[in-house]
């Protein structure tokens, strides 16, 4: 027992004890995690590390199995003997099935007794079977605080009130439900919560790792926002001037790459931000990523799917050819817009009003992105903000975005006023040539950072 906390994580096969650390330390890497039992073999340490120092060491251990034939071991060793729990497990250490039949759990046990406490893993899917207190009663043999956690509390037809009511008989009244895959919004802290009565030597690290992790929290949603209102930025004020007509839809073609490099590289820092990696990019909304281009920002139904109002005529089905073009496009003629002619910014209007303008537009044609792709972006991004604060890093499926998760604002209220000043900026756009950040762009995208969407508060408590 050193200055630092050390923390066994412990429990039967399976019950997602690896899953728990990687969550815990934000690590997606960290050990092995697999569906078939007995997948962690040795105990293996990290240091938690919060406010750029370690704050918590845990130690992964392999899963408890024959908890049973160990209760009868234990029994035999001691034969007439009354020795108290640690006697009996320093016994069972000592003894040749300690390097041999029960090599796994004498692992478990060692690190246990070397620890401050156990996080004790719990599948609150399975029932409440007679190896499992078995289990628990030769764990607390090692005379330490024991805190349950129940895991896979998001999936269906779990039983936790009966593990309550379980380990309560046994003395355990401390337990915290914490599905790792999903953990809720306020479940690290509620753990580190209940772990600082149980060990009140390290009280003030938990109470400091809770502050830290709370004040990582605040920071990390922060830079998200911002990453967010910069790309917005970059794609509002972008525009590319079309020489003749002819060459127009090879320059479309080429805006709306750039706008979805930008969007994918928006999405790619995020989850950098957030821990996770490439693979874990949902396939639905991040194309450029995912390299699947069904649910492409351009397609038209990717508009409608999110419940952005396009204006005028634009999503109709009458004019799908026209409207579709025109969605797909999701691309006005800036200087028809500059030049008030039009206000929605809508291909078909354009192409309407291009037509009258003619000689006024002819070798001055710019296309910038429209609105509606400028909302659909922001909802997207905002979706997978939400989703990456939701997602713990044990999580193996791919994410999936929430269909309707952000804010009705960005759907069909005024657009932030830093993004009608980024129209008029086009220097104001990375993806430019001529792009020069000042201060004005500066304080545009953390004024959009503000309007994004601020994440729902964390329930007080219980
Ligand atoms: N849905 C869901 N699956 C989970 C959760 N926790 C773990 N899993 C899955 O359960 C399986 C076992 O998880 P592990 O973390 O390897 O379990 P373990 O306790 O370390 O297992 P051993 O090392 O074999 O003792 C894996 O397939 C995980 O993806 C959870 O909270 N929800
Ligand atoms: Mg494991």
């Amino acid at each position: 027992m050193g200055e630092l906390p050390d923390l066994a994580v412990v429990g039967h096969t399976n019950a997602g004890k690896t899953s728990l650390l990687r969550t815990l330390t934000r690590d997606a890497e960290f050990g092995e995690v697999s569906a078939r039992p007995a997948t962690t073999r040795h105990v293996e340490g990290v240091e938690l590390m919060a406010d750029g120092r370690p704050m918590l060491r845990l130690y992964d251990t392999p899963g408890l199995e024959d908890a049973l034939g160990l209760a009868d071991l234990l029994e035999a060793l001691s034969g007439n003997e009354r020795l108290d729990g640690p006697e009996q497990i320093e016994r069972f250490l000592a003894s040749p099935e300690a390097r041999g039949r029960f090599e796994q759990e004498a692992k478990v046990l060692r690190q246990l007794r070397a620890s401050d406490a156990a996080l004790y893993v719990i599948d609150a899917r399975d029932p409440v079977l007679a190896k499992y207190r078995e289990e628990l009663a030769i764990l607390a043999r090692c005379a330490r605080p024991l805190l349950p956690i129940l895991n896979f509390v998001g999936q269906p037809g779990h039983r936790a009130e009966a593990w309550r009511e379980m380990l309560a008989r046994v003395g355990l009244h401390a337990v915290v439900a914490f599905d790792t895959v999903a953990p809720a919004v306020d479940g690290e802290r509620r753990l580190y919560a209940a772990l600082a009565t149980l060990i009140e030597p390290h009280r003030d690290t938990l109470e400091q790792l809770i502050a830290a992790r709370a004040g990582e929290a605040v920071a990390r949603a922060d830079a998200a926002r911002h990453l967010i209102a910069e790309m917005l930025i970059d794609i509002a004020a972008m525009r590319r001037t079309v020489a003749e007509e002819a060459a127009e839809p090879t320059a479309l073609g080429a805006l709306q790459d750039a706008v979805r490099q930008r969007e994918g590289a928006a999405a790619d820092a995020l989850l950098g931000l957030y821990g996770f990696r490439r693979e874990d990019a949902p396939t639905l909304a991040l194309p450029v990523l995912s390299g699947r281009h069904d649910d492409d920002l351009f397609h038209p139904r990717a508009l409608r799917d999110a419940g952005v109002r396009v204006g005028t005529g634009a999503a109709t089905g009458a004019a799908a050819g026209m409207g579709i073009d025109l969605v797909t496009g999701g691309l006005t003629l800036g200087a028809a817009a500059a030049l008030g002619a039009i206000a929605g910014g809508l291909w078909q209007t354009v192409s309407h009003y291009g037509e009258r303008l003619g000689d006024r537009l002819r070798g001055y044609r710019e296309l910038t992105v429209d609105d509606a792709i400028l909302r659909l972006l922001a909802l997207r991004a905002q979706a997978l903000l939400e989703a990456l604060e939701r997602r713990g890093h044990a999580a193996t499926t791919r994410l999936e975005l929430p269909a309707a998760a952000a804010p009705e604002g960005w759907r069909d209220a005024p657009l932030p006023p830093a993004l009608a000043e980024a129209r008029i900026h086009p220097h104001w756009s990375s993806l430019s040539a001529r792009y020069t950040p000042d201060e004005d762009r500066m304080a545009a995208a953390a004024e959009l950072a503000r309007a994004i969407r601020a994440l729902p508060a964390p329930p007080a408590s219980e």
